[in-house]
């Protein structure tokens, strides 16, 4: 299996987010990429390249124009405010929240960065666009793998994307590398694609991206929303709209779930899969269902992702990993390593 993979990842580091009235240190770290690397190096679990290169036209089948360029400019944005701002990252502090106007982008730069995100979490920085950009890259690289006949292939991207939206930013995602893979696999002439979520934090940008489209279907298995982040979206009863009624699925679970009922949500998952009729199938890999990720409530053991890639490979479908979350980096590398691992030897 082909991984894709650019060391560009690293130009986004994080200093602090906002966690319970405080700035705390990123969970969101370039050592996370850098573990599974050496681990995969270690186990010689195939060939690691250098994406395939895209033109930016390729990042707007997926995210707005005006939320592209908001983007691509933030960090000279942020910096001409006050040259002291290169010092320090760049968050969100205010939000058009309900009644407030959405459709006009603000000259105040604070007020954009609230326009496009919906969290504090996620701060913006020196290298956020260089490195979110070459991590899209490795996942449309993986995408055309497929597209050229090839069984599956791993997107070891970073920051991850599952919670960035058409035009919006947060949960440490800026563009949404498994919907850009999914669309990717669409435009190449695959008819009908799925997406498989198995991070522990509901893809709310993903599902809000395909959710009136009958053509991708997007199944998620994650803590429930009642409790658990992104809160406002990710419940059972969210089924698609339109002519997507019925190409989404969400299964909460609950706080403290354990592989036995995780493993159950997986099959039925993957049998809702295989009778939508996908031809391809893009896994957003979060990590973050181990028993020591330091922010998250399932605990699957490191053994337990090795049947999680049988389990994967077993649906026969052409398959694209997309690297998401994770955050027990000591843990990190052996974890997803293990996916793949038992994906080649299922
Ligand atoms: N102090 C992904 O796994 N904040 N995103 C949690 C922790 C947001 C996770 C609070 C978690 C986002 C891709
Ligand atoms: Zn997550």
């Amino acid at each position: 299996m082909i991984t894709f993979y650019n060391h560009l990842h690293a130009q986004h580091q994080g200093k602090f987010e906002m966690f319970r009235g405080e700035l705390v240190p990123c969970f969101e770290v370039p050592a996370r990429a850098d573990h599974v690397l050496a681990e995969l190096q270690r186990r010689e679990l195939g060939t690691v390249l250098h994406p395939h290169a895209f033109d930016d036209a390729a990042l707007t089948s997926i995210h707005s124009p005006r939320y592209l360029h908001f983007l691509e400019n933030a960090w000279a944005d942020w910096v001409a405010l006050d040259p002291a701002n290169a010092q320090r990252d760049a968050l969100p502090s205010v939000w058009p929240i309900r009644t407030l106007r959405s459709d006009i982008v603000p000259d105040n730069f604070a007020a954009r960065m609230g326009l496009f995100s919906y969290d504090a979490g996620s701060p913006l920085t020196a290298g956020t666009w260089v490195a979110a950009r070459a991590g899209a890259h490795c996942a449309l690289s993986a995408a055309q793998q497929l597209v050229q006949g090839d069984r599956a292939a791993f997107a070891l991207s970073r920051p991850p994307g599952h919670h960035a939206g058409m035009d919006f930013f947060g949960g440490y995602c800026f563009l949404n590398n498994a919907a850009l893979a999914a669309q990717h696999l669409r435009d190449a002439g695959m008819e009908r694609v799925a997406i498989l979520d198995i991070d522990y934090h509901h893809g709310n940008g993903t599902q809000a991206i395909f959710y009136d489209r009958p053509d991708v279907f997007f199944a998620s298995i994650h803590g429930d929303p009642r409790t658990e982040y992104p809160f406002y979206l990710g419940h059972a009863d969210e089924t698609g709209a339109g002519a997507g009624q019925g190409a989404n699925l969400n299964i909460p679970l609950p706080r403290g779930t354990g592989f036995a009922q995780w493993s159950e949500a997986l099959e039925h998952a993957l049998q809702a899969i295989r009778r939508f009729g996908a031809q391809s199938l893009v896994v957003s890999l979060g990590m973050d269902t181990f028993e020591g990720d330091p922010i998250s409530g399932f605990t699957l053991q490191s053994a337990d992702y090795l049947q999680v890639g049988q389990r994967l490979a077993a649906a026969g479908l052409p398959t694209a990993l997309v690297f998401e979350g994770g955050y027990a980096v000591a843990e990190v590398g052996v974890n997803a390593v293990n996916v793949l691992d038992g994906f080649i030897g299922a």
